[in-house]
Parts: structure tokens; sequence; C-alpha cells
């Protein structure tokens, strides 16, 4: 059992890791840079320790600085939050070499979802279903029309090293493929140093439905159902809801299932997202990512379970505190992440936050490192908090966000805030009518392009 943890993170997601250790009597290490010395997950912990300057490159990306930090302190884990350090299998390698306990997956399953071409063809040989696609990589243009003959137009050229949207190109016709091939290769080649390339069909108006799972390392797993985290911009989602609201319990339980049955069977270890593009009932597996997601509270609110325990208890080696017939969707969870940023063009907006009012009440979760006075640094991601509420239904959950948002004062900066009351106020978000171009198309049409 552990008795000291060390957070490799900030903000929201640290002080969140901070709560799960302090409930099962584990004390934590908070470290920070310079520019944090103030920040709140610094307070909240037991102990803190400065690992270097403002950039995050110099600091929580530093791994001689965040593993001295843990020698120093003698935390016996290490929690990376998501971002950062939390898919880096260079570090998770380095923690084992050091004999301190990585709270997530093996470097090997890191390494592995950490290469779409690889995760797609491990995902595909354990019955995950996959877009149709080339097979492996595509190594010149006369293959990639060889391959577009196959699957049909309109392709999409997608970079092995990419994933969350980087590196991609859309080619509509043969006329248009070369272009987008070279395009994709020399852009993959300066954003990761690594053009490999891979080619799918392209999903024209898909959802984006990601199933959470959790394995306990020894070749057990279970899953907790699907969140429909569509509502995106620039591939930054910004509302997140669970479940799907297309989704029905039937397939759930099926798709669950094969994502379940997919990662015990390879002995992953703690939590994981399978992300799928969903069209016309079909799921298409696209990434998988390794981590503990942003959006997590709202599985947790459904489900009612606290993830960031289990991982923690598995880290430990102990089994799962649920099984899978433990398991039982509850109600309805809604998300939104409130950023530091000046709509519309979501320039960021850091500064002092003159005034900080936290909504509360029956189904309302935030979650969120600010405080009156704070202010919040020009260093990082402007996430400052996430709001979410949980409801017996749907409408509850909706009827609930609107009630919380007119509670909540962030005073000092620009949020988006404004954003969710107009969302708020649209038929196709409070049908659920919504697919990955819904956002984009909206604020062309509501600020203009
Ligand atoms: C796609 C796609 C359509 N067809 N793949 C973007 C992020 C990365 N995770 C995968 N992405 C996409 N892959 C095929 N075969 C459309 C997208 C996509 C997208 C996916 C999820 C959420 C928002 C998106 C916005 C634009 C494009």
């Amino acid at each position: 059992m552990f008795d000291k943890i060390l957070i490799a993170n900030r903000g929201e997601i640290a002080l969140r890791v901070v709560r799960a250790a302090r409930e099962m009597g584990i004390k934590s290490v908070a470290v920070h840079s310079t520019a944090d010395t103030d920040a709140m997950h610094v307070r909240m912990a037991d102990e803190s320790i400065c690992i270097g300057p403002n950039p995050s490159s110099q600091s929580y990306l530093s791994i001689p600085a965040i593993i001295s930090a843990c020698e120093i302190t003698g935390a016996q884990a290490i929690h990376p939050g998501y971002g950062f350090l939390s898919e880096n299998a260079t570090f998770v390698q380095a923690l084992e070499d050091h004999g301190i306990i990585f709270i997530g997956p093996s470097a090997e399953h890191i390494r592995i979802m950490g290469d779409k071409i690889t995760a797609k063809d491990t995902m595909k040989k354990l019955g995950v279903p996959c877009v149709p696609g080339s097979d492996g990589g595509v190594a010149n243009v006369a293959e990639a029309k060889k391959v577009a003959k196959e699957i049909g137009y309109p392709v999409i050229i997608k970079a092995t090293a990419g994933g969350g949207g980087r590196g991609m190109k859309v080619a509509q016709n043969e006329d248009e493929l070369e272009v987008a091939f070279q395009t994709a290769r020399s852009e993959a080649k300066a954003a990761f140093g690594n053009d490999e390339c891979y080619m799918e069909k392209y999903l024209q108006r898909p959802r984006h439905i990601e199933v959470q799972v959790f394995g306990d390392g020894k070749g057990s797993a279970v899953h907790l159902g699907e969140r429909d985290c569509s509502l995106q911009r620039r591939h930054q989602k910004v509302f997140e809801e669970a479940p799907g609201p297309v989704i029905d319990p039937k397939t759930r339980a099926r798709i669950g299932k094969t994502c379940a049955d997919a990662v015990a069977k390879i002995g992953y270890s703690g939590a994981g997202t399978i992300e799928f593009l969903f069209e016309d009932g079909e799921f298409y597996f696209i990434e998988m990512n390794t981590r503990l997601q942003v959006e997590h509270p709202v599985t947790e609110g459904i489900f009612g379970v606290d993830l960031v325990r289990e991982q923690i208890r598995v880290a430990e080696g102990l089994p799962m505190s649920f099984g899978q017939d433990d398991l039982e969707v509850n109600g309805h969870a809604i998300e939104v992440r409130i950023n530091a940023e000046r709509l519309p063009n979501f320039s960021p907006c850091p500064g002092r936050i003159t005034q900080y009012h936290a909504p509360g009440g029956l189904g309302v979760r935030m979650d969120s490192a600010l405080y009156d006075g704070y202010s919040i640094p020009p260093y990082y991601d402007s996430l400052i908090g996430k709001l979410i509420v949980h409801g017996r239904d749907r409408p509850e959950a909706l009827a609930r966000l609107k009630r919380a948002l007119s509670e909540l004062i962030v005073d000092g900066v620009d949020t988006t805030i404004p954003l969710f009351h107009a969302l708020l106020e649209e038929e196709d978000i409070l049908t659920g009518n919504y697919s990955i171009h819904w956002l984009e198309k909206w604020l062309a049409r509501t600020f203009g392009q």
C-alpha cells in the first residue's frame, strides 16, 4: 500500500488526485513550476516541491526534475494526470528503472497505442471494429491510389505518430489524392519526425463516441459505458455527456464488452479510453488513449465510482473494487469545459480572477483549482474548470446545467461560460442531434467566419 504519491501535474486534475489520495489515507506531493507557487494544488497537497521555471518543458515535462522530486520526498508512485507526461512511454520506462510505480498502464501499452498504425492493427486483431482502410502504412502515392480504389472516396490520410487530429488530410477524389498524401507526409515529418502515414475511408458525419475501460493488469477488465464528445472545436472538446444520447443499452453492452474483452486480453492496467467514430449505427475504432481523460467525471457521475481511486488501487496491486455486474448506468451527466478564453476566437485570456463563485446543490460538481485573487499564468492550458452536472435523465441534467451555469461567477478574465448559455438555447443540443461538425458550423453561423 502506498503512503505517499507524487502528482506530476497542475490545476484541477492535480487537485482531483489530491482528493482521491486523501480519502484513501495516502499523502500527496505536489510539484510546481515557479509560476505555480500560489496554485491551489500546491496548497491542498500535503507537501510541495518546485521543479523548475515557467515553461512546461523545464518543469511539468522534465523527467529528471520529477524523478528527483520523487526521490527527495520519498513518494512511492506518480500519478501523471492527463496531458504532460501521461502518455510518455520514455517517462514510464524511466520510472520502472528507478523503482517508482507509475499510476497507469505499462510503457509497452502506452507505446503500442501511441503509434496509431500499431494501435489499429492491435485492436483489429482483438476483434474491435475499425474504419476500412490501408493494411498498415502506405508507402507512396501509387499505393494510396490503389487503397482508395478499394475503399472508395472520400479518404483520409493520417500520420501514425499523430492523433488528436494532428496530421490529417482528406481527399475527395483521385485528383486530390497526390497533394493530400504528400502534404500529410511532409507535415508528419515536420511535426513528429516520422512521415509514416495510413489511410482510411473518410466518414462524413460521424459522432465521436468513446468507451471507458478499466483493466486490473492481471487479465481482467470492465467497461464503464460511453461518452459522446462530438462537440469539439479544432479537436478541443468543449461539452461531453454520458450516456451517449444515441446509444441504447444493448448497443452499449455490446461495444462495451468488445472493448473490455480486448483490453483484458492484452493485460491492460488502469484507465483507458477507446475512441470510435459512430455513424449509421456502426462503431469504427480510431484511437486509444492510455490515460485518465479530462471528461472522466461524467462517467463517474452515471456509474457512481471514483476512477482515480481505482487507478491508485490497481497500481498498488489491489483488485478493482467493482466488477462488470456492479456497474449500472444511473441517469445522465454532462460536463462543460470552462476555459479562460475570449469568444468568438477562443484566444487565451490569462489574468487575475477578481471573483470566483462555484455553483452547488444536488447533482452539481465543480472541478477547479480557481480561487478569489488567483492569477491564471499564461504558460499552460486555458482550462480553468469543469462543471459537471448529474440528473435522473438528460432533460434534468440539461436543466441543472443551465441552473448551475447561472450561479457560476468567474470575473476578471473572459471565459467560455457564455458559449454554454448560448448552446443551451439550441434545439439540436436539447435533443442531442449533433455530429463532430455541429459546433464549428454553429460557430461560423453565429459569429461569422
Ligand atoms: C476521422 C474522421 C473521419 N473519417 N477518420 C480527428 C481526431 C482524430 N482522433 C480522428 N479524427 C477524425 N478521424 C475517418 N476515417 C474525422 C475526424 C474528425 C473528428 C473526429 C472526432 C471528433 C472531432 C473531429 C473533427 C474533425 C475530424
